[in-house]
């Protein structure tokens, strides 16, 4: 079935002709003087400059054009890897950003009780000299591993600089503990190396795609879309795992409508079928495997008889699709997934689909998982950070063994709210919303309120924002520089975020935050450079560029490498045994399964479905709700629920209807999609809905929020990211 990339990727009109930033101010904002707009100089005619996206943390290379000196649209830059010219809908609608009308305008103070959204408008000295004061006493009084920093996307980089400066190694995201971290660890337990971002998937050779749950097209990485297209376009046989009809799934030759949870019995019987077939790539499993005999015994048990009792999925199918995978290795691809914490379990499902993958043979090679390379940019030449004199408090004690790599943003939530193993006293957060993004929302808000300082970095005043006791605004990504792009890719590649325009108010961008803050804290040999194109250019001079060739260009490739394997070449796993371990002696030492289980997962109780989310095409999690090039496309999510279902309860398709978890937490209304495209035992709705900060009017209570329904979460014992697809809810109807 062909499959149309503009329905994709393309979305016409999402330019912004005339209009002005408006410079109301927000009523909720006491004593705020009125904040006069800046008047752009016309500069006649269209000019185009390059930069990269910031709607997502993907890092589209893009153009965008002014017309008469106002930002008038966006594009991809064809010369940029990641876009290949061509930007996602959501890109695309990047200019709202920089007019959206709820944006925060000034820097903000607290008046009264934390989360009460009253705040008094202050000045950037004002505010950076409050923060400045208790940052001081909180590293007098506790010690500076007390402050923590929460930040996501690139802008963090300045932040996250200025607090190793400070002395904290308490730096963390919610794009690992509650997004990729349990795929990979579960692959680099398995392979001795992770999967990155971009995913090194080589989707547009594969043959034959397997989605277990990634739901590319709802999920718009532009990339993977683009490359997902390519690959159905030329015919690759696609596997859908998913208990929803996704977007992906109206794609696919083979639909496994699996019961939630179960997708580990499923990995475990097509593994079973593979091996007892001799299906696999035996020469690649002969040199390359460790542990492989105690492997196949292990599995010899899980029949796709056995698989269908726990997933639903007929056993014909399950042996059906297998050989399908068996019949395109080594350019089949399992899809390892992205947003990988649904159970509790997902380290060991990830090495599942690690494993699977590695009976394709297909590391190294075209159609499987490709070799990366980077542009290498020297970093910064700055001084050496002071050497924290305690560990990270996100682990005490290891609990987690192998959290590895990144930090856990709920472990420093619960590291606040115990004080264990050591009191923290500071938040800063930077471009995260941690009350939509981490699980259970009264949690977030008991540890904010043992704090002595929550300072929030934002561009709109998001939820987290009103929790804050100093908000302060920050410029959009058209009206800044941030730092360099250079990611392990199939290209190597720099490329620059650069202002396209002025921000319209008094908002700064991150760089001139941290380095103002820094040098109120005494940290100024961290920040010896007087801007941020002295930085850039610095570490552009340091690998032969310059900032002056990247700000004409947006975009540069470095010298070709190869990404496969050439054919009697090996691969290099850096595993402990050097080899793909099928049998993990690092788990077993530490008291896990050497080889995945099964363990069937908690029903809902009767009258209960299982709460499941994702993503729309045209919205970030709860980053864009008021753009209103998107909020114009999507204005408030909707609830999946089955049609038979949905009958039975007697519930019309658009009703509204409000959730009950089943810890009694109540949703605001959300609209029923009636449909066929969802099992009866779960319903489903897009992520990042339903915020409730009064101060942010365009979308307070416009659709429902999952984030407050995940009340549970189940922690993995491995690495410690929070799981949570583990609530059920009933559906009410008083509106
Ligand atoms: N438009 C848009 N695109 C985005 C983002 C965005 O905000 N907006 N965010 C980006 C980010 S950071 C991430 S991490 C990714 C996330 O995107 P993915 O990694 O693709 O998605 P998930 O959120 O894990 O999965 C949601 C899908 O899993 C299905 N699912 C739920 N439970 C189960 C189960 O038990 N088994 C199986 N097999 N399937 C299940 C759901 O029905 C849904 O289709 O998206 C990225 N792309
Ligand atoms: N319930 C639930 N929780 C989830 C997920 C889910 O699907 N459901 N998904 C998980 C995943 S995969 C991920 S990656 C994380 C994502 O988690 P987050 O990164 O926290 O995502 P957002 O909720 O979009 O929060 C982004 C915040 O940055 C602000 N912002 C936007 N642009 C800028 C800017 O230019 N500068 C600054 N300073 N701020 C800016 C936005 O207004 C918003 O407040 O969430 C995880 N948590
Ligand atoms: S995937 Fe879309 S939103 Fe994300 S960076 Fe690329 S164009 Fe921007
Ligand atoms: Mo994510």
């Amino acid at each position: 079935m062909a499959i149309s990339r503009r329905r994709f990727l393309k979305i016409t009109g999402a330019t912004f002709g005339a209009v002005a930033a408006t410079s109301a101010i927000n009523p909720v904002i006491k004593g705020a003087k009125k904040i006069e707009e800046k008047t752009v100089k016309p500069v006649k005619g269209i000019v185009k400059i390059p930069t990269y996206c910031d709607i997502c943390f993907w890092k589209c290379g893009a153009v965008a054009y002014l017309k008469d000196g106002k930002l008038w649209k966006i594009e991809g830059n064809p010369e940029d890897p990641l876009s290949k010219g061509r930007l996602c809908p959501r890109g695309t609608g990047g200019i709202g950003a920089h007019y959206d009308e709820n944006r925060l305008k000034a820097p903000l103070l607290r008046k009264g009780s934390r989360g009460k959204e009253e705040f008094v408008q202050v000045t950037w000295d004002e505010a950076l000299d409050f923060i400045a004061r208790k940052m001081k006493k909180i590293k007098s009084d506790y010690g500076p591993e007390s402050m923590v920093l929460f930040s996501h996307g690139v802008g963090g980089t300045f932040f996250k600089h200025l607090m190793k400066a400070y002395g904290t190694p308490n730096l963390t995201a919610p794009s690992f503990a509650q997004c990729r971290g349990p795929r990979e660890i579960g692959f680099d337990l398995t392979y001795g190396d992770a999967i990155g971002s971009p995913e090194r998937t080589d989707l547009k050779n594969a043959e034959c795609i397997v989605l277990i749950g990634s739901h590319i097209g709802e999920n718009m990485h532009n990339t993977q879309v683009q490359e997902f297209s390519a690959a159905v376009e030329k015919g690759a046989s696609i596997i859908v795992v998913d208990p929803r009809f996704s977007v992906a799934a109206s794609k696919a030759k083979y639909y496994l409508p699996i019961k939630p949870g179960t997708d580990i019995a499923l990995l475990l019987a097509w593994m079973n079928v593979i091996v007892n077939e001799k299906l696999y790539d035996e020469e690649f499993i002969n040199k390359y495997a460790f542990g492989f005999e105690q492997f196949k015994y292990e599995i010899s048990k899980y029949t796709p008889e056995w698989a269908y009792i726990e997933t639903t999925i007929e056993p014909e199918l399950i042996r059906k699709t297998a050989r399908e995978m068996a019949r395109y290795k080594p350019a089949t691809i399992v899809h390892p997934g992205r947003h990988t914490t649904w159970y509790g379990n997902d380290t060991q499902r990830s090495r599942a689909i690690a494993l699977l993958n590695a009976l394709m043979g297909n590391w190294g090679k075209k159609g499987g998982f490709y070799l990366p390379y980077k542009y290498e940019i020297p970093k910064y030449p700055y001084p050496p950070y002071p050497k924290p004199a305690r560990e990270a408090a996100d682990n005490p004690n290891h609990k987690y063994p192998f959290a590895e790599g990144e930090k856990l943003s709920t472990g420093l939530r619960e590291a606040t709210l115990t004080e264990k193993p050591y009191p923290i006293k500071g938040w800063f957060v930077y471009g995260t919303n941690l009350t939509q993004s981490l699980p259970n929302r009264k949690e977030t808000i008991e540890a904010i309120q043992k704090l002595d300082l929550i300072v929030v970095v934002d561009v709109v005043p998001s939820e987290i924002a009103g929790w804050a006791d100093v908000v302060l605004p920050e410029s959009v990504y058209l009206e800044r520089y941030d730092d360099l792009n250079t990611p392990l890719f199939r290209e190597g590649f720099v490329s620059l975020r650069q202002p396209v325009v002025d921000s319209p108010h008094d908002q700064k961008p991150n760089w001139w935050i941290a380095k103002k803050l820094g040098e109120k804290l005494g940290l100024q040999k961290y920040f010896p450079w007087k801007n941020i194109e002295e930085y850039l250019d610095t570490r552009l001079k340091l690998a032969g560029l310059s900032l002056k060739e990247l700000k004409k260009k947006g975009v540069i490739k470095a010298p070709e490498e190869p990404v496969y394997l050439d054919k009697n070449e090996d691969p290099e796993f850096y595993t402990p045994t050097g080899k793909i371990e099928f049998y993990s002696l690092q788990l077993k030492e530490k008291g896990f399964d050497p080889v995945p289980k099964y363990t069937r997962p908690e029903e809902p109780p009767a009258g209960y479905f299982r709460l499941l989310y994702g993503r729309a095409p045209v919205h970030t999690f709860s980053k864009t709700q008021s753009n209103k090039l998107l909020s114009d496309l999507m204005q408030e999510n909707e609830l999946w629920i089955n049609a038979d279902v949905a009958r039975r309860m007697g519930i019309k398709n658009g009703e509204y209807v409000r959730l009950k978890n089943q810890d009694g937490i109540v949703s605001n209304k959300v609209k029923a999609k009636v449909t066929e495209r969802i099992r009866t035992d779960c319903v489903f709705m897009v992520h990042g809905f339903g915020q409730q900060s009064k101060m942010y009017r365009k979308t307070f209570e416009k659709g429902a929020s999952d984030s407050q329904l995940i009340t549970r979460y189940k922690v993995d014992p491995i690495m410690g990211g929070t799981g949570m697809n583990v609530n059920f809810v009933t559906i009410e109807w008083e509106v």
